[in-house]
């Protein structure tokens, strides 16, 4: 991504801003995980959707003048001991070709400097990305980030930056949707490289393997999220994540994958039969998504409300599974249909994206997602692709990963 990316990213945030407001964005730390061991380090999705830098303990600070804003960048200082066990830090000419802000410091001198802001600029409020998640618990930075300014500053207002954050992520630049369509690519040739070595016995892991391996060619380390691949009954489980499991002949392999490629990511279903021959029963249901998906795929264009959507899949679904015998009434359908599917991607695969009220609009992306589970026959699967919304419809991102039962069957044999 090219810093101008991240230099319009701030710029459309600070006109959302009040002039005399201040906003502060952290990177995040390091969690430990025991002894002296950390987890991977995991930069804040919106923090690195303003800056580009993926570096713990770093800050951004944005200040709303009368008349546009200033901006500054703290990272962490150069350090020779640690450097030497644990790797070079970015330095600040790294960081400004990276982002675009020409103002950097080092983190030690980040906390004078936010009380020298407050108190030379008068500052009314603060603006902090307060995301505590859906039902998490966990403080973030930005908590603590609160109760620090509201004890010693309690005259200022605090402000949720999330809302404005979810609102600019929602649209993708076109820069942000050449990095799907390359890490498309990659998804598929992890895809195609499970259904070329499946056959029946192997282990899930085996499966997971060979994605692993296969994005790992294109430099991807890791996979866009925990993959989700299971065998047979296994695939009954949603987010399942043991990989432990066995393909027995005649089972089904699902997939529910994704690869990051310059932060965007991917996130595609597909479904085949371990050993590379779809069973009449497997067909028919197979199919009933295929026509869904193709449906939905036709009809998608700018003006849709997003809440519709998901209903839009699952009433034409029903039609589909009712032609094929499976499902007699509407009441039914939650018994093979479990779950929506039209969630956006981006940043995170579940993006933070405000889009429950919005229209669908050009460069939005969000996932077509048709799961039918029959518990009875024993197959569940699910069909998942990438829309991006265009000026007058749409455009399947993932319609190259094959998904026909032709091509399926082809790669297969
Ligand atoms: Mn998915």
């Amino acid at each position: 991504m090219e810093a101008t990316f991240y230099t319009e990213n701030r710029k459309s945030f600070a006109e959302h801003m009040d002039p005399g407001e201040l906003a502060v964005f952290l990177s995040g730390e390091l969690l430990r995980k025991s002894a002296d061991d950390d987890y991977g380090f995991w930069a804040n999705r919106n923090f690195v959707y303003l800056t580009g830098i993926e570096q713990r303990d770093s800050v951004l600070v944005l200040y709303r003048e009368e008349e546009g804003y200033s901006e500054k960048l703290f990272i962490l200082p150069p350090d020779a001991f640690e450097e030497r066990w644990s790797g070079a830090r970015i330095k600040p000419d790294k960081a400004a070709a990276i982002s675009g802000i020409t103002d950097i410091g080092y983190l030690d001198e980040w906390q004078t400097y936010l009380a020298g802001m407050i108190r030379d600029k008068k500052v009314r409020s603060v603006c902090l990305d307060l995301d505590r998640g859906e039902g998490r618990r966990n403080w973030t930075g930005a908590d603590w980030m609160k109760q620090y300014i509201e004890s010693g500053y309690p005259d200022i207002e605090i402000k949720n930056a999330l809302p404005i954050l979810m609102k600019l992520r929602l649209i993708k630049k076109p820069c942000e949707i050449e990095a799907l369509e390359r890490a498309e690519q990659i998804t598929k040739a992890g895809i195609v490289a499970m259904m070329e070595h499946s056959r029946p016995g192997m282990y899930e892991y085996q499966y997971k393997a060979e994605y692993d391996y296969a994005l790992a060619q294109y430099g991807v380390l890791e996979p866009g999220f925990s993959s989700i691949i299971s065998a047979g009954k296994n695939n009954f489980c949603i987010h399942y994540d043991s990989y432990r499991g066995q393909a027995a002949d005649g089972d089904i392999i699902l997939n529910d994958v994704g690869v990051r490629w310059d932060h965007l990511v991917t996130d595609v279903s597909r479904a085949w039969p371990c050993n590379g021959r779809y069973t009449e029963r497997q067909r028919l249901l197979y199919e009933c998504a295929y026509r869904t998906s193709q449906h939905m795929f036709g009809i998608l264009k700018p003006g849709i409300p997003m809440m519709d959507v998901d209903k839009m899949i699952r009433e034409y679904n029903y039609e589909q599974l009712k032609d094929a015998g499976v499902c007699g009434s509407y009441d039914e359908i939650g018994t093979y249909m479990w779950h929506g599917g039209a969630h956006h991607i981006g940043f995170d695969v579940h993006d933070r994206v405000s889009a429950r009220e919005e229209l669908t609009k050009a460069g939005m992306v969000f996932c077509v997602d048709i799961g039918i589970y029959h518990e009875e026959w024993g197959i569940g699967f699910r069909l998942e692709d990438n829309c991006l919304i265009t000026g007058d419809g749409c455009r399947n991102l993932s319609a190259d990963i094959p998904r026909t039962i032709e091509e399926i069957e082809a790669i297969m044999n």
